[in-house]
């Protein structure tokens, strides 16, 4: 009987040493797991973290951009303008400003629009850039805007005449305003025009 005791009580201490290895193998298994959890989650935060920095310096980048390219449109009619008096450039410089500005060069569709405008325009600094143009073929007069025949050309008296080889069209120095071609390379201020109505 004694000895049935020993042996039982032999098994019962091996086995929970064993047990208690067993337990001691699965925490240090769990521990390691966590362990590898966290690390990846500190990863994840530190992954995190720099989209969110680089989404920063994005939206500053474009805050900057925007406030380096936008202009007020102002309202006139029923359309909106930007009427540069300050810097003349020549009409390709013009019409990628107003790109820039997220518009285009005038595009004139009537008397109603032209007569709006002149109130607008300053006589002394008159000469602005339209975007009517015959670059594509002589005496073929197209909007850059839509690149069809333009809808309304109030020439000046005797204009077109193309001397020397003009191919782009401005309101012209004549409390009118009216249109003169002249070459492209020519310094002059320009209107651009929203393309929200
Ligand atoms: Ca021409
Ligand atoms: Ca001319």
């Amino acid at each position: 009987m004694l000895e049935h005791i020993g042996t039982m009580q032999q098994y019962s201490k091996t086995c929970n040493t064993s047990q208690v290895g067993n337990i001691q193998d699965r925490l240090n298994h769990l521990e390691g797991q966590m362990v590898t959890q966290q690390e990846k989650a500190g990863s994840c935060l530190t992954a995190i973290e720099e989209i969110k920095c680089n989404l920063v310096d994005q939206e500053k980048l474009i805050n900057i951009h925007k406030k380096s390219v936008s202009k007020p449109f102002q309202k006139i009619g029923s359309n909106y303008y930007y009427i540069e008096k300050n810097t003349h450039m020549n009409w390709f410089a013009a019409a990628h400003k107003c790109t820039d500005y997220g518009g285009h060069l005038l595009s004139l569709d009537n008397e109603e629009e032209w007569s709006a405008l002149k109130p607008h325009l300053d006589f002394s600094k008159s000469f602005y850039w339209v975007d009517i143009n015959d670059l594509a073929k002589e005496g073929q007069y197209i909007s850059l805007t839509t690149g069809r025949p333009a809808q309304y050309i109030p020439w000046k008296p005797n204009e077109p005449n193309n001397v020397g080889g003009e191919h782009c069209a401005r309101l012209e120095n004549n409390k009118q305003f009216p249109l003169n071609d002249l070459r492209c390379y020519d310094m002059a201020f320009f209107i651009c025009e929203s393309f929200n109505k």
